[in-house]
């Protein structure tokens, strides 16, 4: 049995009151270890050893900062075969994903922030006739809080951490109580790393306890979460009259747009990966599949029979491909997404249950079958809702116009795909989809410096590359007189 601590300072360590939490592996249902069920007590533990630190960590050259980075980033190569089969039993992912995906990334988030902070500038502005000159001191902002979700778990903790502290800051960060373990194993070499106590602070618990704890810490300066809209309208509306920087990543329900003139077989197989990767837990994953109407019944033929044949296994084979929803309350919940598109009268194509469990050790575990739904109307809530889960619809649409339509019929706006060879349409549709990221003729192909965060109900801000590192910095402009005599 695995025994999780929080790193507070220079130390790991219990929760205060000395209250846990059980873990859970989801491809098992059964108990696989116990982490500290933080309260505020702890935050605040945390908050005293990051304060202490910040201003000799915010005057480090960076160049020392950036160090620190690449060595965590080491650690994690060195431990990449332990972290990915701990990914996979804690999250129910398959390994060959965390393999070639979870862990790879992380590492390379550590990794892209020493190197980015060792490449960002600040601007200067010089009016016409140098009477002064303006230029922008981007200053480290003090603790900040990073709250991270359940679904790539050491993805998208690094994702944030590393940006916040290359910027100069002290952390104090949260992984999901979902899905704590791979922190906690980053936990113990951030000291070996090179940074120094307080820097980094890892403290687990629940979210309305632990992460409520930060967002409405009175000296917490920034928030930076991932996770679902309800939860970030909850901490918008707390750290929002705080007047803190915030960060909100949050939810999806992303169209794939699939027209008639696409490359047929790719836009087949990345639809399929895109809507079903990581059991579709992923919040750039497809859900509303639309398919212009000369190419549906093919398309649908295609993708029917091709999922119907995908069916969970044990995450920690080597050869699965789909593995076990994260825990049985979210399986649960994607069952009853999937009854309520029943009740509004969709069409079930395939899936629409539970899936047997792939072997014996896997007997308790949360497996859902992929399943595809059509026949569901633009406004029905399996077309509304993120269900976070192996399910999709398709939608029939005859014009781009309606195609767009489609595609903005939703109050989320995170991400979209666009299937076809013609390069204007392509263009024109992705400037009228209402999303952060379009991708065309692909799906998750990331650049880290590119601009990463949704619209509408996917959330405010934007992370990755030089907005993650002007969101953990504060902008100070100085305006500096260059003649003699004051000019009116
Ligand atoms: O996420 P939560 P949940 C979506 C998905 C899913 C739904 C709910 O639809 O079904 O959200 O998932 C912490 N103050 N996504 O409940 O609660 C929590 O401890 C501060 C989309 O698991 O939003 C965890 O660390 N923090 C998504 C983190 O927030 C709080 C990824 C996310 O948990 C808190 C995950 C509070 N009051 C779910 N309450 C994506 N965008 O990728 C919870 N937390």
């Amino acid at each position: 049995m695995l025994e999780l601590l929080n790193l507070i300072g220079a130390q790991l360590k219990p929760a205060q009151d000395g209250q846990w939490l059980d873990q859970i592996e989801p491809a098992t249902g059964q108990v696989t270890g116990r982490l500290p069920r933080s309260n505020a007590a702890d935050v605040e533990d945390a908050y005293a050893a990051a304060a202490q630190a910040f201003p000799s960590w915010s005057a480090t050259p960076i160049e020392r900062r950036a160090a620190c980075l690449r060595n965590l980033a080491a650690l994690v190569n060195q431990h990449s075969e332990t972290l990915a089969q701990a990914e996979s039993q804690d999250n129910g992912k398959p390994i060959r994903l965390a393999q070639s995906v979870d862990i790879p990334r992380a590492e390379q988030n550590l990794a892209f922030f020493a190197s980015a902070i060792e490449q960002f500038s600040s601007e200067a502005h010089i009016p016409a006739g140098h009477t002064h000159i303006n230029y922008t001191h981007r200053k480290s902002i003090g603790v900040v809080g990073c709250i991270s979700p359940w679904n790539l778990p050491l993805y998208l903790f690094t994702w944030k951490i590393a940006p916040a502290l290359a910027a100069g800051n002290c952390v104090i960060a949260k992984p999901s109580e979902i899905t704590p373990v791979t922190a906690w194993m980053l936990s113990q070499w951030v000291l070996q790393a090179g940074f120094p106590p307080g820097v980094l602070n890892i403290v687990h618990g629940l979210g309305p306890e632990v992460g409520q704890a930060i967002v409405e810490h009175p000296r917490i300066k920034a928030i930076s979460f991932t996770g679902g809209t309800v939860t970030g309208a909850h901490i918008a509306r707390t750290a929002g009259p705080m007047f803190k920087k915030m960060s909100l990543e949050l939810g999806g329900k992303n169209p794939a747009i699939i027209f008639a003139d696409c490359d047929f077989d790719k836009a087949l197989q990345t639809t399929i990966r895109s809507s079903f990767a990581n059991q579709g837990q992923i919040c750039l994953c497809s859900s509303r599949i639309l398919i212009e109407d000369s190419i549906y019944d093919r398309f649908r033929d295609a993708l029917v029979a091709k999922v119907q044949r995908m069916q969970p296994g044990d995450p920690l084979d080597p050869a699965t491909k789909m593995g076990a929803v994260v825990s049985a309350s979210h399986r649960d919940k994607v069952l009853g997404h999937i009854q309520a598109a029943h009740s509004e009268g969709a069409t079930l194509l395939c899936g629409g249950g539970l899936a047997d469990a792939p072997n014996e050790r896997c007997a308790n575990g949360y497996f859902i079958q992929p399943t595809i739904f059509e026949n569901a109307g633009p406004s029905c809530k399996i077309n509304q809702e993120e269900v976070f889960g192996p399910v999709i619809t398709l939608q029939r649409f005859h014009a781009e116009s309606e195609a767009i339509q489609l595609a903005n019929s939703s109050d989320y706006g995170l991400a979209c795909t666009i299937w076809t060879q013609d390069l204007g349409k392509a263009h024109r549709v992705a400037a009228e989809v209402e999303s952060g990221i379009a991708w065309v003729n692909c799906w998750l192909v990331r650049d880290l410096r590119t601009p990463f965060g949704g619209v509408k109900a996917s959330g405010v801000g934007r992370e990755g590359g030089w907005s993650a590192l002007q969101f953990f910095t504060e902008p100070q402009n100085v305006c500096i007189s260059l003649s003699s005599i004051e000019m009116p």
